[in-house]
């Protein structure tokens, strides 16, 4: 079944509907292009620029980010975005009718792009708070990711795929790259409960507070009953290609504060809240080690935050 004709099974809203034909539609010329980097096209490396957040700009950044741009504001339902590659909200004067914003990674993983490893969209779906036919405020896009409608990523890898929720569950699309469409493979995708993974960039361990240090310490030592370890550690260092591995197989991913990020390195309103959209809605779980990830009300558009997600049993015994 493709991805659309799930999403009227699903009874989703016709805005709804419109918004993943333009996400389909952006992401099927970024994943073309991402392919074309192999071959040699002028696409790799950095653009000379830097984003808000004083990061590098990436060639492949900046174009996946004006593809979704220009596919949003031609669907009519988006009223405006916001992005990590852009500094303030836009507002597409044109859908003013628009009843949506979003908010968008439109290329994670950036390290990755120049070496041929998985990388990929994020975005995150919610209902305008300001009457339509109004311009866009504020309010509009701080929300709680508790108000997401629906959230998603793409991960460009050895295939593509989108994975999304629109609140009843968490399913699984891969592009057909003969019919160009994207086909549900699986349904209501369960966390699995428990897992083996644990992903942590562990140069930083120096900075984890004391809680953290002894989970990572456990996952070390702890044994089965026949000696082997239980856990082991993958990080690829794209988020959406670690949390894709977690979710099929178990596990848990973790980006805490550091001495180089205090508030931790990702951003609430366009990494961590999707992915936990994701995670709760397939039965897992999102903190920033405090508290659900979603319940945070959010001040500023490009806030950073410590993020865990995973398997349930893995964040109970990580968090405690
Ligand atoms: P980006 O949005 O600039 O690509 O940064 C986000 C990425 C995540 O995909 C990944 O999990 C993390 O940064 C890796 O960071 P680090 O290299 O510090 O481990
Ligand atoms: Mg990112």
């Amino acid at each position: 079944m493709e991805l659309k004709e799930h999403l009227r099974a699903a009874n989703a809203e016709a805005g709804l509907i419109k918004i993943f034909e333009a996400i389909e539609q952006a992401s099927k010329v970024v994943q073309s292009e991402v392919c074309r980097a192999g071959l040699g096209a002028d696409i790799y490396g950095a653009k000379g620029s830097e984003n808000i957040q004083g990061e590098e700009q990436q060639k492949l950044d900046v174009y996946a980010d004006e593809c979704f741009i220009k596919e949003f504001r031609a669907s009519g339902a988006v009223a405006g975005m916001a992005s990590e590659e852009q500094d303030n909200a836009l507002q597409f004067d044109a859908s003013l009718e628009g009843e949506y914003v979003i908010m968008i990674d439109p290329l994670d993983g950036s390290s990755n792009i120049d070496v041929n490893v998985a990388i990929g969209t994020i975005f995150a779906i919610y209902k305008r708070i300001s009457p339509v036919g109004s311009p866009l405020n504020d309010a509009d896009f701080l929300q709680a990711g508790k108000h997401q409608v629906a959230a998603g990523y793409v991960n460009y890898s050895v295939s593509t795929q989108i994975v999304c929720s629109i609140g009843k569950g968490t399913h699984i699309y891969t592009l057909d790259p003969k019919s160009k469409d994207y086909h549900l493979i699986k349904e209501s995708i369960q966390f699995p409960a428990d897992g083996k993974v644990y992903s942590i960039n562990e140069v930083n361990l120096d900075d984890f507070d004391e809680n953290l240090k002894r989970y990572a310490q456990h996952c070390k030592d702890k044994r089965k009953a026949d000696g082997k370890r239980m856990y082991t550690g993958r990080y690829i260092g794209s988020l959406v290609a670690d949390f894709h591995r977690n979710l099929i197989k178990g596990g848990i991913y973790v980006y805490p504060a550091t001495k180089d990020s205090p508030k931790g390195k990702l951003r609430l309103l366009y990494e961590c809240n999707p992915m936990a959209f994701l995670a709760v809605n397939a039965g897992g779980k999102g903190s920033d080690g405090r508290q659900n990830i979603l319940e945070i009300e959010p001040t500023e558009l490009h806030q950073r935050c410590p993020f865990y997600v995973g398997s349930p049993v893995m964040m109970d015994e990580a968090i405690g």
